[in-house]
């Protein structure tokens, strides 16, 4: 379909064009449509930035990577078709492993995931030889190389039943989640509350320049970062954006 450039709201058409084609290839889940709309609304009424919060919790989240010993980034559905060469450049400054692990499961839909990541040069984890015990649903499947043995996990647009349990297996967990009062986002240790196609790119950035830190810099970063005055920030900023809006009607 074809969008003109002008349209007010192009970049939020395209998003949505990716998802629907990404769903059409039976990479993204018809679940993933619906989810990437609360997302939008969630979007909507932060005023589409990445805001100062979102931020911090950007750049520490990349300290705590830069620090781990064996970080995994998470792709599922609507990821693998957002932001593959963002997800392939962070992995590659943060030295990071990419594994599919998704909720809506089936054997093939994994495969298709995996197959699409190397149209642009991943070579995914996802041999799924490995369970995450403690948790229910399809994301315990893991790679024994990947999430099983990880000690920081980035989770990008998470359900909220492998944050916990991820945190019971001794991993610090990295959420992207646009909706700060979902699950994740309340019990992530890093809940970055912005859209996955600036946060990725945001923390490419990030990790180019915490790069050149030893690893005593970093550790103050991780040091010094609150979770919980990040998530009140994400909720306070909704409230501000709204009554700014409804000031200037
Ligand atoms: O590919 P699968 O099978 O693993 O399925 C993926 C989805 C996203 C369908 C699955 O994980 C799911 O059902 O997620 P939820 O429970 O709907 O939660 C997704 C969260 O991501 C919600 O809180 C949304 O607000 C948020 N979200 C959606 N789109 C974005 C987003 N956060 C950041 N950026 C987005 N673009």
């Amino acid at each position: 379909m074809h969008i003109p450039k002008t349209h007010p709201r192009y970049l939020s058409l395209i998003t949505r064009e990716k998802l629907v084609e990404g769903y059409k290839l039976g990479v993204t889940a018809l679940q993933g449509l619906i989810a990437h709309g609360r997302g939008e609304t969630f979007d909507y009424i932060l005023g589409e930035k990445s805001h100062e919060f979102a931020l911090k919790a950007e750049k520490a989240a990349v300290a705590e990577m830069l620090l781990a010993k064996h970080p995994v980034i998470s792709v599922n559905g609507n990821v693998a078709v957002l932001v593959p060469e963002d997800v392939k450049e962070l992995a590659e400054v943060l030295n990071a492993k990419i594994e599919v692990n998704v909720f809506h499961w089936s054997k093939e839909r994994v495969e298709k995931i995996k197959n699409y990541l190397k149209k642009f040069g991943i070579d995914a984890l996802a041999s799924q030889d490995a369970i995450l015990e403690g948790l229910d649903s399809a994301r315990r499947f893991v790679d024994s190389k990947g999430i099983y043995i990880a000690d920081v996990v980035l989770v990008p647009l998470e359900d909220g039943d492998r944050c916990e349990i991820l945190k019971k297996h001794g991993k610090k967990v990295v959420a992207i989640d646009l909706n700060p009062l979902s699950r994740t986002s309340q019990m992530a240790d890093y809940s970055i509350v912005d859209n996955v196609v600036r946060a990725i790119p945001n923390m490419v950035r990030f990790a180019k320049e915490l790069k050149e830190l030893d690893r005593r810099e970093l550790r103050k970063i991780v040091d010094e970062y609150n979770n919980n005055e990040i998530l009140k920030n994400a909720i306070l900023a909704i409230r501000d954006h709204l009554l700014n809006k409804a000031s200037s009607i």
